[in-house]
C-alpha cells in the first residue's frame, strides 16, 4: 500500500497559500465619484457534501439549475436553512493534519446575474470585490475563472474589464467551507461558512488611484497637523477648513485640532485625481511608545476596552451598518473608549464608525491557530515558512486596507497562535509598511514581536507586580530587557461569561495607579447565542452543543456584556461605573465634593452636574452645581450648600451626577457619564421599647405577636394574614454560575464544582429543639450535606413586638470548613399572587460582592419577573445588595414586609427554586411555578472571573465562619 506523496499537488483549497488571481490589496473607502454596483441580494445557491462533488457546469452561462434554492449574500450559508452553525473554542472540529482537510467539506455554489446599470461607463477597468467569504473561495465570471483565494474576513479583489458585458454577466462563486486557511482560522467562535460580507463591483476610471496613504500626523508640542497623502497617480488634495490644497506626495503643517477617541475631530477632504474624487475623513493623530508607555498626541492612553467579534443573532457575522452603529454608540453610552476587533479585521465600515464616533482601536488580524496547543503546537503554520507568504498575505490585506484610519493605533497579528517565525516575518513587514502604529501580539511570553508586553486574564496579583516593574524575570536576561521596556495591556481580562465578571473596579485600580499598565479589553462584548424555538414553540439562545455538533464548547460562545439581542448584561452596567471618565466624591460632614477629570484629552466643559437628596429613599430636593471646567488629569474640591446633613433623623442620601451638557452623536444631552452617592446618618433618639409580644401555645402551634408557628418543627406558617408557602430557614445553596464553575484548566480552587461535590445543593435540616420561653420562640437545627460531618449549627430566635416579628439567626459551622459558602442566609416562598417586589437599597439592577460598584441606594420597584437577568445558560443572578427593607405584594397592596434589623441584606425573589434554575441549561426550561421564593442573604460569595480567569479576590470570598444577623418581618394589609 502506498501513501501519496508529500509532495503531491494539493487542490488550491488544500494548497497553504494566499490563492491565485486576486489583485494586491488597497485602502477601502466609502465614498467617491466612480461608479459602485452593489450585488448584494438573492443569489441561487446549492450545497455539496464535499469539495468536488458538483462539477462546474454551473459556471457556464447556459447551465440548468433545477433543484437550487437561495440565499442571501451577504450571510452564512448555516443560518440559512443548510446545513448548521457548530461551535468550539479550541479545537478544530476536524484532524489535525495541515494543510489537509477532510473530505466532508461542505461546498457552496453560488451565482447571480446581472446587468451594468444604463450609465455604467465604457471606459477604465472594473474590480470585483469581496469582503469577505469564509473560507475559501473560487470565482468565474462570464465562464472564464479569476481566480481563488482564502483568508475569511480579508477583501479579495479581481480585475474582470475584459470579461465583463452591459448585460447577463454570470457570476459564480464556488466556496468551501474548509480549506488550508481553516488552519489559519481557529477563533473562538461559531464555524459560518458563506458569502458573509458585501460583493460588488468597482469601476476604476481611467487615471483614477489603484491606492493611497494618508499620513496625518500631530506634533503635540507645535500643534500642528502635519498632512501628507501618498498615492500612485498624480492627485491634489483638498481641505478646505484648513485652507490645504495640497499635491499628493508633499506635506502641509497646520494648526489643528488633533484626533483621539474622546475628541474625534475629522477634516473633510478630498483626493482628486484626473479620474477619480474622493471623499477623505482626516483624523490628525501620532501615537506610539515613548519611555515605556503607550502614548498619543504625547499623552498617555488608558485603554476602557472591549474584545469585539462581529455577531448579529440573526445573521451571524454579516452584520449590516446598523447593528455596527448601534455597538459602537452602545460602547461610547457605556464609556467603553477602545475595541480590539478580536480577532480578524472588521467589516471595513466599522472603522469610519470608529474614526466617526471616536474609539481607539486595535486592529487585529484574520488568524489563530489556537488548536495546536493540543498536540504541543506541532506543525503550527506559524512555525512553518510553507505558510509564510499566507501569513504576510493576511498582514498585508489588513493593513491596505485599514491604514487611512485614524482610529486604528495598534496593528495586532492575531490571536494565540503561540510563537514562530511567521509572526516575526509578519511584524517585520508591518512595521516597514507602517511604522506610524505599534505593533501587538499576546501569545509569546518573550515579546519579540509585539510594542507590547500583554497579558490575558492575568490575576489582580500579577498585574500589580507588572505595574511596580517587579514582574518574575525571563530566564534570557536580553529577553527580560526588552520586556521591561515595555508598557503593559490585559488584551483580554474580565470574562464576562453568565454572572460576571467579578473584580472589574480592583482591576481598575491598579490601572489608575500604575503607568504602565494601560487598561484592558474585557472579553467579550455580546453573547453569540442563535435563537431557537422548542417543538412547543418557546424561544430561546442557543449554544455549542444545540446543532449537534460533534465537539463543541456548550456555553462558552455566551461571555458577553451584551445578551445575543444587544440589551447589556449587568457586567456592562457595572463596566461603565468602573470605568467612569470622571470621579466624583465628597463629604456630607465638609459639604465638600471633589471632582477628578480622568479624561486623558478631553476637558470637562462638556459637562453639567446635578443633585439629588433623598432620606431614607424619599426624595427631598433636586438641583443644578456648577464645576469650573478640568483639563485632563485635573482635580478640584468645592463646597456645596446643598450637601450638609439635615438635623432630621433618617439617612440622607446625595445623588451627584455629571451629565452630558449638550447633545452628541452617541447620547442626547442629560445622559449620565459620572456619578457618587454620599450618605449621612442622623440618629432619631431613643424610641421607647415596647414590650416584646408573649407567645401562647394551643394545638399543634405557637402564636407569637402576629405569628403562627408550628410547635412541632418551629416553622412560621403564617404571618398577619398571609400563609407563607414556605418558612424561612437558613439557605446556603446557589445555582452555580460560569464563573464559579470556572474553566477545565482552571488552577484556582473551581468551588462551583466543589460545592456540589460536598452537596450544598442538598442540605439537610434536622430540627435539634424548639422551645418557648417568656419573650419569644427559640429553634435550634444542625443544617448539613449528607456523607460528611461538616455542618453548619443553626439557632433561630424569635421574638415580637406590636405587629412586627423579629428573627435572629445565628450560624456556627462545624467541622473543618475549606469551601467558602454560595451564600448564607434565609430562603422562603410566599404564593405566587405576591408577585410584586419593592425595596429600598441597591438597585435597579443586581449586584454581588465583587460586582456591585453600580449599584445604587434607593426605593426600586419591580415585578418578581422583571428582577430577572435572563443570562443565556440560567444560573444565580438577579440579588440586590444592601437592602434596607424590601416588600412583596399581591395585586391589592397586601403582602410581606422584610426590613434588615442588624445588616443590610442581599434580596432575590424569582418565580422558581433555586434547584430548578441549577438544573436549567436554557432559558425555555424555566417556568413560572405556585410561589414566590425569596432570599433575604446576609452574604455572598464573590463572582469572580474564573470561567476563564481568576476566581473572586480573597476578600470575596464567603468563609464558614460564625456569623449572626436579624431581620424583621411585617404582614401588610391589603386593600
Ligand atoms: C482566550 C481567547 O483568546 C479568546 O478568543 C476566547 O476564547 C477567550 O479566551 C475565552 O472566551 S483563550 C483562553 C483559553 C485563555
Amino acid at each position: 500500500m502506498q501513501t501519496p506523496s508529500e509532495d503531491a499537488p494539493l487542490p488550491y483549497y488544500e494548497a497553504p497559500s494566499p490563492g491565485e488571481g486576486a489583485l494586491p490589496a488597497r485602502a477601502w473607502y466609502a465614498d467617491s465619484d466612480a461608479a459602485r454596483l452593489s450585488l448584494n441580494g438573492s443569489w441561487s445557491f446549492r450545497l455539496a457534501p464535499t469539495a468536488a462533488g458538483t462539477g462546474e457546469e454551473f459556471t457556464r452561462e447556459e447551465a440548468e439549475l433545477s433543484g437550487w434554492g437561495e440565499v442571501t449574500v451577504p450571510g452564512h450559508w448555516v443560518l440559512q436553512g443548510h446545513g448548521a452553525p457548530a461551535y468550539t473554542n479550541v479545537n478544530y472540529p476536524f484532524p489535525l493534519d495541515p494543510p489537509r482537510v477532510p473530505d466532508e467539506n461542505p461546498t457552496g455554489d453560488y451565482r447571480r446575474v446581472f446587468d451594468l446599470p444604463a450609465d455604467w461607463p465604457a471606459e477604465g477597468e472594473c474590480l470585483l470585490r469581496f469582503e469577505g467569504v469564509e473560507s475559501c473561495a473560487r470565482v468565474w465570471l462570464n465562464g472564464v475563472e479569476l481566480g481563488n483565494f482564502q483568508g475569511s474576513r480579508l477583501a479579495h479583489e479581481f480585475a474582470v474589464g475584459g470579461v465583463l458585458r452591459r448585460e447577463g454577466n454570470v457570476l459564480a462563486v464556488r466556496v468551501h467551507q474548509w480549506s488550508a486557511g481553516s488552519y489559519l482560522e481557529d477563533q473562538d467562535m461559531w464555524w459560518l461558512p458563506g458569502i458573509f460580507r458585501e460583493v460588488s463591483l468597482w469601476h476604476r476610471p481611467p487615471g483614477a488611484p489603484a491606492d493611497f496613504f494618508v499620513h496625518a500626523g500631530y506634533d503635540h508640542v507645535a500643534g500642528l497637523g502635519r498632512l501628507r497623502v501618498e498615492c500612485d497617480v498624480p492627485g491634489r488634495v483638498l481641505v478646505p477648513e484648513l485652507g490645504i490644497e495640497l499635491a499628493t506626495g508633499q506635506e502641509a503643517a497646520v494648526p489643528v485640532e488633533p484626533w483621539s477617541a474622546e475628541c474625534p475631530r475629522l477634516y473633510e477632504g478630498e483626493l482628486v485625481t484626473e479620474g477619480e474624487r474622493l471623499r477623505l475623513r482626516i483624523g490628525f493623530r501620532s501615537v506610539g511608545v515613548e519611555d515605556g508607555v503607550f502614548k498619543a498626541n504625547g499623552r498617555r492612553v488608558l485603554f476602557r476596552g472591549v474584545n469585539r467579534h462581529e455577531f448579529h443573532p440573526a445573521t451571524g457575522r454579516a452584520v449590516d451598518l446598523e447593528t455596527m452603529r448601534r455597538d459602537i454608540v452602545l460602547m461610547k453610552q457605556h464609556n467603553i473608549n477602545a475595541v480590539r476587533t478580536s480577532h480578524y479585521p472588521p467589516h471595513p465600515a466599522f472603522l469610519d464608525l470608529c474614526d466617526e464616533l471616536g474609539l481607539w482601536v486595535i486592529d487585529e488580524c484574520d488568524l489563530e491557530t489556537h488548536g495546536f496547543t493540543e498536540v504541543e503546537w506541532r506543525r503550527n503554520p506559524v512555525d512553518d515558512a510553507r505558510w509564510t507568504p499566507a501569513l504576510l498575505d493576511r498582514a498585508a490585506r489588513m493593513v491596505e486596507r485599514d491604514k487611512n484610519h485614524p482610529s486604528v493605533v495598534v496593528w495586532s497579528l492575531g490571536n494565540e497562535c503561540g510563537a514562530g517565525a511567521g509572526l516575526s516575518a509578519m511584524a517585520q513587514w508591518i512595521r516597514e509598511r507602517d511604522p506610524s502604529r505599534a505593533v501587538h501580539y499576546e501569545n509569546d511570553r518573550d515579546y519579540p514581536d509585539s510594542d507590547f508586553y500583554s497579558r490575558m486574564y492575568a490575576p489582580h496579583e500579577e498585574v500589580e507586580l507588572i505595574g511596580r516593574r517587579e514582574e518574575e524575570p525571563l530566564p534570557d536576561p536580553r529577553l527580560d530587557a526588552h520586556r521591561r521596556t515595555l508598557p503593559f495591556l490585559l488584551v483580554e481580562y474580565a470574562h464576562a461569561m453568565g454572572n460576571g465578571p467579578g473584580g472589574l473596579a480592583d482591576y481598575q485600580r491598579l490601572f489608575e495607579t500604575y503607568e504602565r499598565c494601560q487598561g484592558g479589553f474585557v472579553w467579550e462584548w455580546i453573547d453569540h447565542g442563535l435563537p431557537k424555538r422548542t417543538p412547543e414553540g418557546r424561544d430561546y439562545y442557543a449554544y455549542g452543543g444545540d446543532f449537534g455538533e460533534e465537539l463543541h464548547d456548550g456555553n462558552f460562545v455566551c461571555d458577553g456584556l451584551l445578551f445575543p439581542d444587544r440589551t447589556p448584561s449587568p457586567g456592562l452596567i457595572e463596566y461603565k461605573k468602573v470605568i467612569e471618565p470622571v470621579r466624583l466624591s465628597g463629604d456630607p460632614a465638609t459639604g465638600t465634593l471633589t471632582v477628578t477629570n480622568n479624561h486623558d484629552f478631553a476637558t470637562t466643559a462638556h459637562l453639567a452636574y446635578a443633585w439629588a437628596h433623598h432620606t431614607d429613599g424619599a426624595l427631598q430636593a433636586t438641583g443644578t452645581f456648577d464645576v469650573p471646567p478640568l483639563g485632563p488629569g485635573e482635580s478640584t474640591t468645592l463646597t456645596l450648600k446643598e450637601l450638609t446633613a439635615p438635623d432630621t433623623p433618617g439617612e440622607h442620601v446625595w445623588t451627584l451626577r455629571a451629565l452630558l451638557a449638550a447633545d452628541t452623536p452617541w447620547a442626547a444631552e442629560g445622559h449620565e457619564i459620572a456619578w457618587t452617592q454620599l450618605v449621612a446618618t442622623a440618629e432619631a433618639g431613643p424610641a421607647p421599647t415596647p414590650a416584646p409580644a408573649a407567645p401562647s401555645r394551643a394545638a399543634g402551634v405557637v402564636r407569637l405577636g402576629p405569628a403562627v408557628f408550628d410547635a412541632g418543627t418551629g416553622a412560621l406558617t403564617t404571618l398577619g394574614g398571609l400563609r407563607l408557602s414556605q418558612a424561612p430557614r437558613l439557605d446556603v445553596w446557589r445555582a452555580p454560575t460560569d464563573n464559579d464553575l470556572g474553566a477545565s484548566w482552571q488552577q484556582d480552587t473551581r468551588f462551583g464544582v466543589l460545592w456540589r461535590e460536598l452537596g450544598l445543593h442538598r442540605m439537610h435540616h434536622r430540627v435539634d429543639e424548639v422551645s418557648v420561653d417568656e419573650s419569644g420562640l427559640t429553634v435550634r437545627a444542625r443544617v448539613a450535606p449528607a456523607a460528611t460531618d461538616l455542618a453548619l449549627r443553626t439557632r433561630y430566635r424569635w421574638s415580637a413586638t406590636d405587629g412586627e416579628l423579629r428573627l435572629h439567626v445565628t450560624v456556627t459551622p462545624e467541622g473543618d470548613w475549606r469551601v467558602p459558602l454560595p451564600r448564607l442566609g434565609l430562603r422562603l416562598a410566599l404564593p405566587g399572587a405576591y408577585g410584586l417586589a419593592s425595596w429600598y437599597g441597591g438597585g435597579p439592577g443586581e449586584a454581588y460582592p465583587d460586582t456591585a460598584a453600580a449599584s445604587r441606594l434607593g426605593r426600586w420597584e419591580l415585578p418578581v419577573d422583571r428582577m430577572q437577568t435572563p443570562y443565556v445558560r440560567p444560573q444565580e443572578n438577579g440579588a440586590r445588595a444592601d437592602v434596607r427593607w424590601a416588600e412583596l405584594r399581591d395585586a391589592r397592596g397586601g403582602g410581606l414586609r422584610i426590613a434588615a434589623d442588624s445588616a443590610p441584606f442581599w434580596f432575590t425573589a424569582r418565580r422558581w427554586t433555586t434547584e430548578q434554575l441549577d438544573a436549567a441549561e436554557h432559558t425555555w426550561e424555566l417556568t413560572p411555578g405556585e410561589e414566590v421564593w425569596v432570599n433575604i442573604d446576609h452574604a455572598q460569595h464573590g463572582i469572580g472571573s474564573q470561567s476563564c480567569g481568576p476566581g473572586p479576590l480573597p476578600q470575596y470570598r464567603l468563609a464558614a465562619a460564625p456569623a449572626e444577623f436579624s431581620v424583621v418581618f411585617t404582614g401588610l394589609a391589603g386593600a
